[in-house]
């Protein structure tokens, strides 16, 4: 008997007939209260899980009793309680190897589409305004020889750091949890607290996990000490900062532009005044979001299901000691 699994996220052709050969799948739109309850049996049963987003917590698992793998499409785990994992002795998988370039690359994106005012000018060449000689209201600030504080130094972190370093001759400021040698004698990068990374920024550039650590990190006070010539990027998850301050930031001056793929509540309400804001390039969460790079993301998960309920928790595996 093939194990049973629910799947909560559509996958290429390839991808899904390799599910059906090692597993019996049962496939979803999406992981919520509704979908648990549509389909109770099939959750009584499964033996995994397989998808991105919902929120999988002490609640869910109740309704999941024979669970042994979650295995998430994307390298943050924010929506899993790992404590109640681990309490149940389930197994969560990630991809954090894959999407590391494609993510650096948005971040880098982000600096230079805030700098250079790329979205605002093409859409004034598109309304026509571009009449003759443009004057200073269409100029940006440089990216090349600025500061780069990068505020948390991951694999994404080190990925922007060598963007930043060999291609921009950034120099490149940090503050982790703990120093990267890696970073420092690769792409000179420099260990700093948040207090001198704040100040010293001229691009302050977020790639933190959301934890109750981390949650609000950047608020108001963050924000005063930042250079009135700043520019806020954040990549990594909408929380890292309070999103009410950074609007009032942002309107009156105290810093000067922002670039965000995340947000506190995603998809971004229509009726959010960071959209009414012309410093704010916002994005779509598309930090990983290349064709490549979700199919490379589908396949990690895929494998990291089969070799996990096989007992195989080498690697992309986010809590292997429940295992032992
Ligand atoms: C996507 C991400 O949100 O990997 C992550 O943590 O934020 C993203 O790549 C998504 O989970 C892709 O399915």
């Amino acid at each position: 008997m093939k194990p049973s699994i629910i799947l909560y996220k559509k996958l290429p052709d390839d991808l899904r007939s390799r599910l059906d050969e090692h597993f019996t799948v049962t496939e979803i739109n999406n992981l919520n209260a509704e979908t648990v309850a549509q389909h109770a049996e099939a959750f009584q049963q499964a033996e995994g899980i397989l998808g991105s987003g919902g929120k999988v917590d002490g609640e869910f698992l109740k309704k999941a009793p024979k669970l042994r793998v979650a295995s998430s499409v994307s390298v943050g785990y924010d929506n899993f309680d790992v404590d109640a994992l681990n309490q149940r002795g389930v197994v969560l998988m990630h991809t954090p190897t894959v999407l590391t370039d494609t993510v650096a690359d948005t971040m880098m994106a982000l600096v230079l589409t805030a700098a250079r005012r790329v979205v605002e000018v093409a859409e004034r060449v598109k309304a026509g305004e571009w009449q003759g000689s443009i004057g200073a209201d269409w100029f940006g600030v440089d990216v090349h020889h600025k500061k780069l504080g990068i505020l948390g130094m991951g694999r994404i972190g080190l990925a922007l750091a060598q963007r930043a370093h060999l291609g921009f001759n950034m120099p490149i400021l940090y503050n982790a949890r703990k120093q990267h040698s890696e970073a420092e004698t690769r792409f000179d990068a420099q260990y700093c607290d948040l207090d001198t990374l704040l100040k010293e920024s001229d691009f302050l550039c977020i790639s933190l996990p959301l934890t109750d650590e981390t949650h609000h990190l950047i608020g108001e006070a963050q924000l005063a000490k930042m250079k009135s010539s700043a520019i806020l990027i954040n990549a990594g998850r909408g929380p890292v900062v309070d999103e009410q301050a950074l609007i009032a930031a942002l309107k009156n001056g105290t810093i000067h532009a922002a670039g965000l793929d995340v947000f506190e509540v995603e998809p971004l309400p229509v009726s959010s005044e960071l959209l009414t804001l012309p410093n704010v390039v916002a994005l779509p969460h598309i930090g990983s979001a290349t064709h490549e790079t979700r199919y490379g993301m589908a396949r990690d998960a895929v494998d990291n299901l089969i070799a996990a309920l096989s007992g195989n928790v080498e690697k992309n595996c986010v809590n292997p000691q429940v295992l032992k």
